[in-house]
């Protein structure tokens, strides 16, 4: 299967397909690709968005339906657990992640390129996004992964999302998210350590550098 990764680095949702892909042991070409509007990108993706993957039958977008085309094309290394309801407490916990955590914390993004989060959104923000972490608490298993024994997408998911949300956060209110739920840190730790998150977070690391020398210039 030839699959071409199109997307930035410094993209958290680009961040997790790289790692499943990664995890699966597939080979795949990564395409440097900003965002945009060009009408030749949205042919590929339809909100202008990254990730795209790029396949023989087309082109995907949506993180979610990325990671269930590569589960059910590359089963080897499975990133969901085979049993039904194990699978939908998986997905659940994707979905409560991405809408009530990393979609409150994604409303500071200007923080990042050295804008002024606007004060209304600053009040809001956080108590969504605790709102949102007591959730995540109430989910979590950490035996030793967030959903059980085995890696699934839901730790490359929250893993990934919260390299960015709680940056974020840390930013505007010096607010460590990853403090609110009891062993949620450990885990992170853990996770932050396995060879592919190594990789992955040294590619994270010089894209945001790189940008923030350009914000300086
Ligand atoms: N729902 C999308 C989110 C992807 C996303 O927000 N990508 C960001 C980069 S991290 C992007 O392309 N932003 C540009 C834009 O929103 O126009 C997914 O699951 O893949």
């Amino acid at each position: 299967m030839s699959l071409k990764l199109l997307g930035i680095p410094l993209s958290n949702y680009y961040n997790m397909v790289k790692h499943a892909l990664m995890h699966k042991g597939l080979e795949f070409e990564e395409v440097m690709t900003r965002p945009s509007q060009e009408a030749e990108f949205l042919v590929k993706s339809p909100m202008g968005k990254v990730p795209v993957l790029e396949t023989a039958h087309g082109c995907l977008t949506e993180t979610d339906a990325i990671l269930d085309y590569l589960e059910e094309t590359c089963p080897q290394n499975p990133l969901f657990p085979t049993d039904p309801f194990a699978r939908a407490r998986v997905r659940q916990l994707m979905k409560t992640q991405e809408l009530y955590v990393e979609g409150p914390a994604h409303e500071l993004i200007m923080a990042i390129f050295g804008g002024e989060v606007p004060e209304h959104v600053k009040a809001n923000s956080q108590p969504a996004a605790r709102k949102g972490l007591a959730a995540i608490g109430r989910l979590v298993k950490f035996s030793p992964w967030i959903a059980g024994e085995q890696i699934t997408f839901a730790d490359i998911l929250v893993f990934y999302s919260f390299t960015l949300s709680n940056r974020l956060t840390g930013m505007v209110y010096g607010w460590d998210m990853l403090a609110e739920v009891p062993g949620l840190a450990e885990w992170y730790e853990q996770f932050s350590n396995l060879e592919i998150t190594t990789k992955v977070m040294a590619d994270n690391k010089a894209a945001s550098e790189a940008m923030a020398n350009r914000i300086k210039v």
